[in-house]
């Protein structure tokens, strides 16, 4: 018995918990599954219009036709196809109301042709008219012909629920959506009607389109002398601001800093042709940066006997020809493979053991840097 009471109350409280906690969120839900049903009958409505037509044109089949039109069989079709079955909202909505669906059928359809108002708007009283809001359906901010005056959305618009008021569309703010934001400005403007435009990139604040009509400027652009906003060259500037073998290019409003070709140590702009200098390892030839070859130099980069030079782009390489390895800095004869040890049996012994042995011997050293020599 004590059970009983315990669980029923347990099932009262957590009820009506839910219903307060969801009742916001319910009612505009609510609303939109009355809609979508709505939208199905009308579907389902058109879907079975050419349906029981047996394809004769009898007197006979004409009757049946026409019964069919108005028939509880019709009306049975077009509700099984109201909802998703996955749909929980929708199903229970057409299980606790179909007799109200079937009272229309009947009786109301003739009077009341719009469904969805009928029975949404005036019978289940989940959704109001459009532009309107809230249990007793009042008109939106800025009024139920425009809610928020074309430049917003109005808070629960067309649903039981919501406060009314207006969230407004990018470029504008206000009570009623009638103000710019900052960075826009008004082309038209009375009362009830308002177009927020966009100022032009380097202004601030404005009263017009052009960069003339700016009352601040963006940071990045500065007012000259007839008062309109023009861009900064940052890169002009006495103390430029980008780093070492960078260059600074120059934008609307900004400026970017770029790296210099690597050909180049300090440069005016890109590519081989505006270093200030060659970078270590390149020459100037006719105004543009290139590889020296080191290795064709008259004083040898590579010196020393059985030495093999190796340029390469800004730099070269040295190593010792084949046959000969690096040892103390000179180029010394590879031991022969025959007089090493016998190595012991590796785990995997099919793993090439001749081809490895012969990549070590003809791999040269780990050539010098040509700072090292
Ligand atoms: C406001 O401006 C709009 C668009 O120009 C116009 O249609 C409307 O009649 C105007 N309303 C008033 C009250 O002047
Ligand atoms: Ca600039």
């Amino acid at each position: 018995m004590l059970s009983i009471v315990f669980v029923l109350s347990f099932w009262a409280t957590n009820f009506i918990f839910y219903t307060a906690y969801t009742d916001a969120k319910d009612l505009k839900d609510s609303c939109s599954t009355c809609r979508q049903i709505t939208d199905n009958f009308n579907k389902g409505f058109e879907r079975t219009a050419k349906q029981n037509f047996g394809g004769g044109n009898t007197a006979w089949e004409e009757r049946k036709l026409s019964k069919y039109e108005t028939s509880e069989i019709r009306l049975m079709e077009i509700v099984e196809g109201l909802c998703d079955s996955s749909s929980f909202e929708c199903n229970h909505m057409v299980e606790e109301h179909e007799e109200h669906l079937e009272t229309w059928w009947f009786k109301r359809k003739t009077k009341h042709p719009d469904l969805f108002k009928w029975f949404c708007i005036d019978t289940m009283k989940v959704c109001c008219p459009k532009g309107t809001f809230g249990p007793d359906c009042n008109a939106c901010v800025g009024g139920s012909e425009r809610p928020c005056h074309g430049n917003g959305a109005c808070d629960g618009d067309g649903t039981r629920a919501g406060h009314g008021k207006c969230s407004c569309h990018h470029g504008y703010k206000g009570e009623f959506c009638l103000d710019c934001i900052d960075g826009y400005f008004n082309e038209e403007r009375n009362d009830t009607f308002s177009l927020c435009k966009e100022c032009h990139a380097s202004c601030k604040t404005c009263t017009g389109p052009t960069n003339e009509d700016c009352d601040e400027c963006k940071p990045g652009w500065e007012e000259n002398e007839e008062g309109a906003c023009t861009d900064v060259d940052e890169c002009s500037k006495e103390s430029p601001p980008c780093k070492e073998n960078q260059y600074c290019l120059n934008t609307d409003g900004s400026y970017s800093c770029k790296a210099c070709d690597k050909v180049c140590s300090g440069c005016s702009g890109p590519g081989p042709e505006h270093c200030l200098a060659c970078a270590d390892g390149y020459k100037d030839e006719e105004g543009t940066c290139i590889d020296i070859n080191e290795c064709e130099l008259a004083d040898p980069a590579c010196p020393g006997e059985h030495r093999e030079c190796v340029n390469t782009k800004g730099s070269y390489k040295c190593y010792c020809v084949s046959g000969f390895e690096e040892q103390d800095g000179v180029c010394v004869p590879t031991p022969e493979p025959e007089q090493e040890p016998e190595p012991e049996p590796e785990p995997e012994p099919e793993q090439e053991p001749e081809e490895n042995q012969e990549d070590t011997d003809s791999k040269p050293t780990d050539p010098p840097t040509h700072e090292d020599l």
